[in-house]
């Protein structure tokens, strides 16, 4: 991996909250991510509804994608994303997959693939989580997901498993 981006990088990050007005929590960390000022967004999917993977005795989630670009390095991009997590009140606990007030993801860092012990790239579990894939297929029809294959032939084979599209600025 490059450890200073030059050229401008197509990034997806994948936005996730199940805590304190999740709704609220997603827009605001949309707002939060494109006011750096060298990330400028590209699209951003509609919200979704999505009930909880892993321990189930969690509030469901709502999720949605960003698309950006940014010179910024993945490393760079992971921990601006970390410190809105921080500033969003996340606590990281014990339990994993447990409930949270944000997660965001780096989904793709244009068609790289890293494998760092601090960021694994394309996300983990990106081909089976309906709460990624479809919004990702919403603003992205057209993307290879490296190493995994096309968007439309991987949500072939992921169930919507109870997803559910949510207007893209309702409030929580
Ligand atoms: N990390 C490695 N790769 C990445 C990456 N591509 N993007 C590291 C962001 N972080 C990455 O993450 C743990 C560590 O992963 C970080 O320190 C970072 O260095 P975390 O956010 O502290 O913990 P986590 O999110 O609980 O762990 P994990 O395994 O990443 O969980 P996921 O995959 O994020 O899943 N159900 C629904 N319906 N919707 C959801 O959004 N999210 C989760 C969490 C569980 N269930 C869900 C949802
Ligand atoms: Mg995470």
């Amino acid at each position: 991996m490059n450890s200073f981006a030059s050229s401008l990088i197509d990034v997806f990050i994948g936005l996730g909250s199940n805590l304190a007005m999740p709704t609220s929590q997603i827009l605001s960390a949309r707002d939060a991510i494109i006011a750096h000022n060298d990330i400028s967004e590209c699209a951003f999917s509609s919200l979704y509804h999505s009930s909880p993977m892993g321990p189930q005795d969690q509030p469901d989630y709502v999720n949605a994608v960003l698309c950006a670009q940014t010179h910024l390095t993945a490393l760079q991009l992971l921990q601006f994303l970390q410190d809105i997590e921080h500033a969003q009140g996340r606590i990281r606990k014990e339990q994993r997959w447990g409930a949270r007030t944000l997660d965001l993801d780096i989904l793709l860092y244009g068609n790289e693939t890293i494998d760092l012990p601090e960021l694994i790239v394309p996300h983990l579990g990106i081909t089976e989580r309906a709460f990624v894939l479809y919004p990702l297929n919403e603003i992205a029809p057209n993307i290879n997901i490296p190493s995994k294959g096309h968007i439309a032939e991987l949500i072939k084979r992921c169930p919507l498993a109870g997803l559910k599209k949510l207007s893209t600025h309702a409030s929580s």
